[in-house]
């Protein structure tokens, strides 16, 4: 199976991002996790992008604060889909990261979750897999009727 990148920005945005490592380990979806900044270690960013697909990765998770730069960064750097995870590290709640990951040029896009949106963030990147990979298309498809049937008992309590 290929593997998924999860970047962070900082090691500040760990709290954040752990909610994708879960989901990725909940899959059973190989992931390798690193601290590149698209401002303080531009260099290591880029290689790391450039190199993704021969290294194995399908697909790339970006978490960034403040002035977001880094999914763009690492986007502009490989062909692979790149998720973008604003988030909410500043006095801006956020917004600045979300404006940051989602206004990209043409050409060179980010899908971009919601603020501190980590595992929307993973199960995106598990369902890119999924396209090639019938078993854990199974898999998120199960996940989803268990939570299906999880609100629906809800609903009946309530409407009872
Ligand atoms: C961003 O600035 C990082 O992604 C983080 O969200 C924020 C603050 O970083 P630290 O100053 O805590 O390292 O680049």
């Amino acid at each position: 199976m290929k593997k998924v990148g999860v970047i962070m920005g900082s090691d500040s945005d760990l709290p954040v991002v752990e909610k994708a490592i879960d989901k990725l380990k909940e899959y059973g979806v190989p992931y390798e996790v690193h601290v590149y900044s698209a401002h303080r270690t531009p260099v290591q960013a880029g290689e790391f992008a450039r190199t993704a697909q021969e290294n194995g990765f399908g697909a790339i998770i970006a978490a960034a604060g403040k002035a977001a730069h880094l999914a763009g960064a690492l986007a502009a750097n490989t062909t692979l889909p790149v998720i973008g995870i604003p988030v909410k590290s500043s006095t801006l709640d956020g917004l600045d990261a979300l404006l940051s990951t989602v206004q990209m040029p043409t050409g060179i896009p980010v899908a971009t979750v919601a603020i501190d949106g980590a595992a929307n963030a993973a199960l995106l990147a598990i369902q890119i897999l999924a396209v090639s990979d019938m078993a854990l298309a199974e898999k998120i498809r199960q996940a989803r009727a268990a939570e299906s049937q999880k609100v629906l008992e809800k609903n009946a309590g309530v409407e009872a």
